[in-house]
């Protein structure tokens, strides 16, 4: 923080991020409907504070307060999601229009003040009739999601200026249906990997209808997480391989025209002809989520997984206890061009931030210098990644207020504005007031 921040090239995205299940509250209102994410949140045992979405920031009532803040912080984009059981309650069939209303509503109030909706289609809240009829386990869910895709855009598609079909597919499908900590709550282990081809499908179809609709471009958001090597042994090599495919390359090979990874391919009951034309439908962007590293060695004998995970060791923590390495997301950039070359399009890190323990001083004050520390290094790690020839256009700090951390409930914030809950009085913390005197400097 010493050295000024260096230029970005002009037209560069300046934005925040929020999902809908984490902010908008507001769970019975207008025709809602149930999503897997209500049903997980209200089992006893699965949130760390027993905590649910059912209120949270209350964005839905507040949204034009939650406008208004970013306005003032001069952000240029904001990365909002749909919530699909708003859209479609049963997760199939007409329109619920007072839902669609919302996003209506907020898209307006967003263009009003000069910033740029984008708007995510799944940020993992599935219709909970969906999954009873098996989730994204089911072929059917992806052509579910392309029309309600279609329906969102017959709406919005003339005022979004960039679609993200899905956000993170890999953590859905690990997560949700691979270990069971986030809904729905399966533990299937490697059985899950037909979620990816569904996922993948449906944004491919996905893609179709939005262009259909609308002019505007077409991302996909996916996590990365390069991996740190703890050995040097053939196993652990093997170990770090094995990660790679499934964290790294799973999603996006397919993505960008190489097919599966091998050992990870779907059974010939899953991959049917056509599907991997209709994943790699080209991209305008790709979207890119980042937040640490991981480590990785040969796992002990007799483990179900092909890989352990180990602490990253040498580095500053957040409240997540995950390591602040700035450095990784230059590399997982450089990484990305080398890889995908000429069959990569232009990147937005769509999420990027760290939760801290923020509380409001005697005086109202938030002081989180930790996070500044934390965007300040991302950013320049962006800047370097530019600097070596990567197309990076964009950076959307995750999160713009503190929010419902899934799992973790209400105990992580990850807001540039304190929360506090349940009263839902908003406070723009001093990484707040140092993004918007970054932004302004542009
Ligand atoms: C992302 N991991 O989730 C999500 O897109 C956000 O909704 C979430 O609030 C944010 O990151 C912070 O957690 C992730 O363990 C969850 O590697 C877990 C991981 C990464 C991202």
């Amino acid at each position: 923080m010493t050295t000024p921040m260096p230029a970005f090239p002009a037209g560069f995205r300046w934005g925040v991020s929020t999902s809908a299940y984490q902010i908008e509250g507001a769970a019975d209102a207008d025709g809602r409907g149930r999503s897997v994410w209500d049903t997980f949140a209200h089992q006893p045992g699965r949130i760390a504070d027993g905590s649910t979405g059912d209120v949270a920031c209350d964005h839905y009532h507040r949204y034009a307060e939650d406008v208004a803040l970013m306005a003032d912080l001069g952000v240029s984009a904001y990365r909002f999601s749909v919530a699909w059981p708003r859209v479609q309650p049963a997760g199939s069939g007409p329109a619920e229009p007072r839902g669609l209303d919302f996003y209506d509503r907020l898209t307006d109030a967003l263009l009003a003040r000069d910033i740029d909706p984008v708007a995510t289609l799944f940020h993992w809240d599935l219709p909970q009739p969906l999954e009873d009829a098996g989730g994204w386990l089911a072929r059917d869910t992806a052509h579910r999601f392309a029309e309600y895709a279609d329906l969102v855009a017959a709406r919005l598609g003339d005022r979004v200026k960039l679609w993200i079909t899905l956000n993170e597919p890999f953590v859905h499908m690990s997560f949700g249906y691979g270990i069971g900590s986030h809904a729905p709550g399966r533990q299937l282990l490697f059985d899950a990997v037909p979620v990816a081809h569904h996922q993948l499908l449906g944004h491919g179809l996905a893609v179709a209808a939005l262009r259909a609709r609308s002019g505007s471009p077409v991302a996909i958001a996916n996590n990365y997480s390069p991996v740190r090597l703890y050995g040097d042994t053939d196993a652990d090599r093997a170990a770090g391989a094995a990660y790679e495919a499934l964290h790294n390359r799973l999603f996006t090979d397919p993505l960008l025209g190489l097919g599966y990874p091998a050992g990870l391919e779907p059974g010939p009951d899953v991959l049917r002809d056509g599907d991997l034309a209709t994943i790699a439908a080209p991209l305008d962007v790709l979207g890119v989520n980042y937040y640490n590293p991981s480590g990785i060695r040969a796992p002990e004998e007799g483990s179900p997984l092909p890989f352990e995970l180990v602490e990253l060791d040498g580095y500053p923590r957040t409240a997540f206890d995950w390591p602040v390495v700035p450095d990784g997301l230059r590399e997982l950039l450089v990484g990305l061009r080398d890889r995908y070359g000429d069959a990569l399009p232009p990147i937005e890190v769509t999420e990027g931030g760290c939760a801290y323990d923020d509380t409001p001083d005697a005086d109202g004050r938030v002081a989180d210098p930790e996070r500044i520390a934390y965007l300040d290094g991302h950013l320049r790690a962006v800047r370097a990644a530019i600097d070596e020839g990567v197309d990076v256009r964009g950076y959307f700090v995750w999160s713009l207020l503190d929010n419902w951390e899934w799992a973790e409930g209400f105990t992580k914030r990850f807001g540039l504005v304190h929360v506090d809950f349940p009263t839902g009085t908003r406070t723009p913390k001093s990484s707040y007031h140092w993004y918007r005197d970054l932004i302004d400097r542009r």
